[in-house]
C-alpha cells in the first residue's frame, strides 16, 4: 500500500474555505480500505476523523485525513489495534511504522487480517466450498450494510489489483466474481418477498460487462425494503426503458465500471434520461460514475452505498 494520496477524489469533489480539494466518503474507503461504518465509528469513538459536513450532510475529509487514514491502515495490517493508533498523529504513526516491527496480534486481528488472504487463495485453488464458508461467515458477522462497504467492496478492490500484479489470472477473478455473485443473489432472495414498493430496475449499459454493481445495489435495495429487478449487464438503452414502464419503477439505477468509457456512458444515459417517463428517477451509480463530469439533467449520481441511501430515502417521501 502507498502512503501518498496521488488520486483525484473524482465527481462530488469539494474544496475547503481554503480551497483545499476534500474526499467524499466512498473515495476514502475505495482509497484506504477502511469502511465507511468504521470511519463513522472512529469519528464518534476517537474524535478522528472528522470530516467537514456538507449542508446534505455528507461527510468530505481532507487529504490530509486520508493521508493519516492510509498509515492507519498500515498499522491495521501490521496488527495493531484501532485504539491504540487511530488517536495517533500522522508524525507519530509514521514513526510507529519506520521504528516498530509488527506486534503480537491478537486473535481478533489475526482473523480480520487473514481474511482477503484467505478469499485470494481459495480463488487460486478454485475452493468454492471455502469462499462461500468465508462470505458466509462474513455477512452473518457484520450484517447486510457493514458486509457491502467493508468486505465485498475492499474484497473486490484487492481482487482487481492482485489481477493487475499478475497474482491472479482472469479466470480466478471470474471464479470469485461467480461464487460471488451466488452469494449477494442467495442473500437477496428472501428479502424479495418482503419488499414493497414501486421497484428501482437495475441493468448496465451495452458492452458494460461489470455486473456485481448490480446484485450490490440490489441486496442494499433489498435489504431497506424496496422493490428492485436485476435486468443484468449489457443492456440496450430502449429495453431498459421498457422494461422500467412496464414494471412501473420508481426508479432505474445503472451501474458503471471504472472501465466503462465516459463520452459513450454520457451519450447512452442522456438517451435514456430523454426517453423515460419524467416521473421515474435515474440513478447512476459505480466507481464509473464517479468519475462522470456534467451528468444530463434529471440523473442522480449515487456512486456509493451512501448515496444510494440517501435517494432511497427521498424516493420513500
Ligand atoms: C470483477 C471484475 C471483472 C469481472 C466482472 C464480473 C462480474 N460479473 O461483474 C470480469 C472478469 C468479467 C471483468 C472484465 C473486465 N475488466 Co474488470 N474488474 C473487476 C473488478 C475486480 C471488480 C469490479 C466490481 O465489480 N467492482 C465492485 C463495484 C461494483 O464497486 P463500485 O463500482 O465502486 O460500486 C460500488 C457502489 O457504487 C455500488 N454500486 C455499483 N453499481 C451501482 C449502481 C447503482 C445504481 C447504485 C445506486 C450503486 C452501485 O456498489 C459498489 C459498492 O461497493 C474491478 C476492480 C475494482 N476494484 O473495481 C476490475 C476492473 C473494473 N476491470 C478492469 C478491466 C480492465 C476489465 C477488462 C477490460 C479486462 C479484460 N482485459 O478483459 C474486462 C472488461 C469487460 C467489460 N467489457 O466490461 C479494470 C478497469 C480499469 C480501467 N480504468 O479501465 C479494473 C478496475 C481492474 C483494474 N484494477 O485494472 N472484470
Amino acid at each position: 500500500m502507498t502512503t501518498s494520496v496521488d488520486e483525484s477524489p473524482g465527481r462530488g469533489a469539494d474544496r475547503d474555505a481554503e480551497g483545499q480539494q476534500l474526499w467524499p466518503m466512498g473515495a476514502v474507503t475505495r482509497r484506504t480500505g477502511i469502511g465507511e461504518h468504521t470511519l463513522r465509528a472512529w469519528e464518534r469513538r476517537f474524535g478522528f476523523p472528522t470530516p467537514h459536513r456538507l449542508e446534505s450532510g455528507h461527510r468530505r475529509y481532507t487529504a490530509a485525513q486520508v493521508q493519516r487514514l492510509l498509515l492507519i491502515a498500515r498499522a491495521l495490517e501490521l496488527g495493531y489495534r484501532a485504539g491504540d493508533v487511530v488517536p495517533l498523529a500522522a508524525t507519530e504513526l509514521r514513526e510507529l511504522l519506520r521504528d516498530a516491527g509488527p506486534p503480537p496480534a491478537s486473535p481478533g486481528a489475526a482473523a480480520e487480517a487473514a481474511a482477503p488472504d484467505g478469499v485470494l487463495e481459495a480463488c487460486r485453488r478454485f475452493d468454492r466450498e471455502g469462499l462461500e464458508g468465508i462470505l458466509r461467515r462474513d455477512a452473518s458477522v457484520l450484517g447486510t450494510a457493514r458486509f457491502l462497504r467493508e468486505r465485498v467492496a475492499p474484497l473486490l478492490d484487492e481482487v482487481g489489483e492482485s489481477w493487475v500484479r499478475g497474482e491472479l489470472e482472469i479466470r480466478h477473478e471470474h471464479f470469485f466474481s461467480e461464487v460471488l455473485e451466488d452469494h449477494l443473489r442467495a442473500l437477496r432472495t428472501p428479502l424479495q418477498y418482503s419488499a414493497l414498493g414501486r421497484p428501482v430496475v437495475l441493468a448496465t449499459l451495452p458492452d458494460e460487462l461489470h455486473s456485481l454493481g448490480l446484485q450490490i445495489a440490489a441486496l442494499a435495495i433489498a435489504s431497506g425494503g424496496r422493490s428492485v429487478h436485476v435486468l443484468g449487464p449489457h443492456l440496450p438503452g430502449v429495453e431498459i426503458v421498457r422494461a422500467a414502464e412496464a414494471l412501473g419503477a420508481a426508479a432505474v439505477g445503472l451501474s458503471v465500471s471504472l472501465f466503462a468509457p465516459e463520452e459513450r456512458t454520457l451519450a447512452a444515459v442522456a438517451a435514456i434520461r430523454a426517453e423515460l417517463p419524467a416521473a421515474i428517477e435515474l440513478w447512476v451509480g459505480g466507481a464509473g460514475a464517479a468519475k462522470l463530469e456534467h451528468l444530463p439533467e434529471g440523473v442522480l449520481a449515487t456512486p456509493t452505498l451512501d448515496e444510494l441511501d440517501v435517494a432511497l430515502a427521498r424516493l420513500e417521501r
